[in-house]
């Protein structure tokens, strides 16, 4: 009696000498691929979040960030994640349109072309979008908003006419769509190869953020940036629904206030990186200005035509993500 219990006092202290050499829980390891290059302020705000969940839940979860595509491109993220070949990561959300007319939501031009604007937009989807990832296996953490998109080309233009025949690289549905509609030649390209397209020629033109085009210095091959406000794209940070499934309580709500805190880091880096970016632009030696009249009012056409195509697409739901961001104001 005496014996066992000094035997298994000396066990115990045996226990805690070696857990006392060890962190209190081995970490869990996850891998989080993203798409854009880690100077961009989406990677960085990942990288952030990152470190504040392996704050938050002392240690026991340990987020490596892979910017850039180089785990996964950008195209091949969100299955990675679904069929658990990693366990969290971000997207491009309308890269996905292809799969659901909803995932496209914020890519309808002109329909919610500030930030403010596009917040809503977004809290009028957020019910539905979660519905759809819930369904695929994925739990939506956090998103975030590219700034306004604009155009890029190697040339200046004034209306649609000047861009037909122009090589243009697409990055989802409704960019090809826009190319298609205005007689260019889409191409769809991530961004981490753009520097390459447009040098080599094999892309001329593109609609994005100033923020891409200054990420990947297009000052190298392009001249001109329109500024169009046609819509703000959203990224989004997703993780599997096994393994959130698996996470205790008291990490769930740790991850969570860390989803929070990036979703208004990254917004307001978003925000400053409008103007910020392209006076980068204007810098490298871009002639940075609004699209003329002649310009915006085809574009408007050319606008009008995909949203009729989305609400078609989308249905009832497209519908209600609609009818709910106009209820707001
Ligand atoms: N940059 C991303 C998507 C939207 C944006 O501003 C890109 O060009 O791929």
């Amino acid at each position: 009696m005496k014996m066992t219990s000094k035997l298994m006092a000396g066990a115990a202290t045996l226990a805690i000498a070696v857990t006392g050499a060890l962190p209190a829980m081995a970490a869990e390891k996850w891998d989080m691929p993203m798409a854009y290059s880690a100077s961009n302020f989406h990677s960085e705000n990942g990288v952030a979040f990152a470190d504040c969940v392996r704050d938050a839940t002392g240690g026991e979860i340990d987020i490596t960030v892979h910017p850039g595509g180089s785990l996964f491109a950008g195209a091949d993220i969100k299955r990675a994640i679904q069929t658990g070949q990693v366990q969290i990561g971000e997207r491009l959300l309308s890269g996905h349109q292809n799969e659901n007319a909803v995932f496209g939501f914020d890519s309808v031009p002109f329909l919610a072309p500030s930030f403010d604007d596009s917040a809503k937009l977004f809290e009028a989807a957020k019910p539905k979008l979660e519905e759809v990832l819930a369904e695929q296996n994925l739990t939506m953490l956090y998103a975030v908003p590219w700034p306004p998109q604009g155009l890029y080309f190697n040339k200046e233009v004034n209306s649609i006419d000047d861009m037909k025949g122009i090589k243009f690289r697409s990055y989802s549905n409704a960019t090809s769509r826009l190319a298609e509609l205005t007689g260019m030649l889409p191409v769809t390209i991530e961004a981490a190869e753009i520097s390459q397209a447009f040098a080599t020629g094999v892309a001329e033109s593109m609609i994005s953020s100033g923020a891409t085009g200054y990420d990947r210095k297009v000052w190298e091959s392009l001249s001109h940036f329109y500024e169009v406000d046609a819509w703000l794209p959203y990224n989004y940070v997703m993780v599997n629904n096994d393994v959130w499934s698996g996470v205790s309580d008291a990490n769930k709500a740790a991850i969570t206030g860390c989803a929070e805190e990036a979703a208004s880091r990254g917004l307001q880096a978003s925000k400053e990186y409008t103007q910020f970016t392209m006076d980068g632009l204007a810098a490298g030696g871009m002639t940075v200005q609004p699209a003329g009249d002649e310009l915006m009012s085809g574009l408007r056409d050319v606008g009008a035509t995909m949203t009729a195509e989305w609400l078609e697409a989308a249905g009832e739901d497209g519908k209600a993500i609609v009818d709910g961001f106009k209820a707001m104001q």
